[in-house]
């Protein structure tokens, strides 16, 4: 194990846990590691079992050689009835969860990966506010799985089939029969219609995989992709749009050496689950170190991370400032000027580049110490007729005395007798208790995250968009002996891009995390849970009701 003293220079993050317990746990450990892997890859190693081969290492491939891809926009296949409104029509979409096999690289064989509509990250959906589409989802997976299933784990029991899919589209403010309940999967063959309404402001949303205890694997596999929304007030801004606007999607993931998807297991094999799993490639929408060529002006690029555990914190190797006009839920009031972003699992970002002083120059993304991909900068002067008004959207502060109720919700660690994760917990309750959170449908309710644990944990809840209040620092171990919640700081207010709508909340260790929820949409049953897939699948995901007003 290593000292203490070096993992504490690796990550702020680890600063205020050492009273707890005397060792670190692998989970803090993970933590650490999450923005800095190589110092800290011997204690990974006791968390996960060796494989036969070593994995292949990224870095001695040749780096930008590959023109980076972009989504291919989705078709859909005919109209049919709103099913709020019998009378429109709306597009219908046929999407098939399908086996495909990609390129990563052009020196790699091509990787078996799970894709929605034949590529990773899949087909992309461009819609707009107020104009409802049907899509149907259909499972035509293989029924073997090929990354490893954790029988151990609720929802992946025994007999229960490997492969099962089920879609939530992440973000989006959708009627709960149509919100991809986690138990509500499909198995090969089958399919199920989904209506999206998209009423709700210009944002990228993002689809995913949702199924019960293998949630992690299936999104590993690659069943993740994109869903824009857009409005009139985002086209009146006149931002980046067309071949100047694009999506990156980032994830990482381990390679054997024949370029082929491993995940990381335990050392038990009854129990492959692993708290967290972080690769050494990083894909940018589905490869490896590519480049894109850009022209010397300003771009819109739609950010996200769906990685399974890592957090990213972007920065240009030229060390010039980005600007985000917007996070989860779309635009900010007004643009943020920073040299890094960081994005959790879940999270997106919205950031215009402008490339005109660079003109001829190479100017890598990088999330430190790990480049990403490369932009390579036309060496003439263009026209850009694009702009990035002062100010943006509003975004009215809610006012915390329109909060109907505060709900308290602490995130726990699941320990064994030797201090071992055995995963993590909601408010130390497993998945399948009784409901207890029951917001009423057009209230506002404050929730504060009590974090009990050494990590940080995004934490995302289906259906709405919220504000961050604030994070406060607390004494963990006198929560945890006498139940006192005992601040150790003031509140701290959220950093300068954390003020607009978000979805998925970064709950920092040992802070309380408040953020301010309207619960309007649709009454019925969704989920809260935690954005690191490894959790989520291993009870750190609770339903929670939306009750009819
Ligand atoms: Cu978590």
């Amino acid at each position: 194990m290593l000292p203490v003293l070096a993992l504490v220079s690796w990550s702020h993050e680890t600063k205020p846990l050492i009273s707890r317990r005397f060792f670190l746990s692998g989970s803090a450990l993970l933590a650490a590691r999450r923005f800095a892997p190589s110092a800290l890859a011997l204690s990974l190693q006791q968390q996960t079992a060796p494989h036969a081969t070593p994995n292949l290492d990224p870095n001695r491939l040749a780096r930008f050689v590959d023109a980076l891809p972009l989504p291919v926009v989705a078709n859909p296949i005919e109209r049919r009835t709103a099913p709020d409104n019998p009378g429109i029509q709306v597009p219908y979409y046929r999407i098939a969860m399908q086996e495909i096999s990609a390129k990563l690289h052009r020196d790699l064989p091509p990787t078996h990966l799970w894709s929605y509509g034949g590529a990773v990250p899949g087909v992309l959906f461009e819609t707009r506010r107020g104009e409802g589409q049907l899509v149907e989802w259909v499972n035509r997976l293989p029924a073997k799985h090929f990354l490893p299933i954790d029988h151990t784990l609720h929802g992946a029991e025994p007999g229960i089939p490997e492969s099962r899919g089920v879609v939530h589209l992440h973000g989006g403010r959708t009627p709960a029969e149509s919100d991809g309940y986690p138990e509500d999967w499909l198995v090969p063959g089958r399919s199920k219609v989904y209506f999206y309404p998209n009423r709700q402001d210009a944002a990228l949303l993002w689809y995913h995989d949702h199924a019960m205890g293998i949630n992690r694997l299936n999104i590993y596999a690659g069943l993740v992709g994109l869903y824009i929304v857009r409005d009139d007030v985002e086209d009146a801004l006149q931002l980046p749009k067309g071949k100047y606007e694009v999506p990156l999607v980032l994830m990482d993931r381990d390679l054997g050496p024949d370029g082929q998807l491993r995940y990381p297991v335990s050392p038990d094999p009854s129990r492959p689950w692993v708290p967290e799993a972080f690769g050494e490639a990083h894909l940018v929408n589905g490869k490896l170190f590519p480049y894109q060529d850009v022209e010397a002006r300003r771009y819109r690029f739609r950010i996200l991370n769906a990685a399974n555990g890592r957090f990213y914190n972007l920065s240009l190797s030229n060390g010039a400032a980005m600007l985000q006009i917007g996070s989860d839920q779309g635009l900010f009031s007004a643009p943020v000027t920073l040299k890094s972003i960081q994005l959790a699992p879940g999270e997106r970002a919205d950031v215009v580049i402008d490339f005109s002083p660079d003109r001829g120059a190479r100017i890598q993304l990088k999330s430190e110490p790990f480049e990403l991909m490369q932009f390579r900068v036309g060496a003439t002067a263009v026209e850009d007729s694009s702009l990035v008004p002062a100010t943006l959207r509003p975004v009215a502060r809610i006012v915390e005395s329109s909060a109907a109720k505060t709900r308290r919700l602490t995130l726990d660690e699941n320990l064994n007798g030797v201090a071992e994760s055995m995963g993590m917990l909601l408010n130390k309750t497993p998945w399948h208790a009784p409901v207890t959170e029951k917001p009423m449908l057009n209230t506002t309710e404050i929730w504060e995250f009590v974090n009990l644990t050494e990590d940080v944990h995004p934490i995302h809840l289906h259906m709405v968009r919220f504000q961050i209040l604030d994070r406060r620092r607390f004494d963990t171990f006198d929560y945890m002996t006498a139940g006192k919640l005992r601040y150790t700081s003031s509140p701290m207010p959220p950093d300068p891009n954390e003020l607009g709508w978000k979805d998925t909340v970064r709950v920092n260790s040992g802070t309380v995390t408040r953020i301010i929820v309207p619960f309007s949409g649709y009454a019925g049953r969704y989920v809260w849970h935690c954005h690191i897939l490894e959790h989520e699948d291993n009870e750190m995901m609770r339903p929670y009701e939306v009750l009819p007003a």
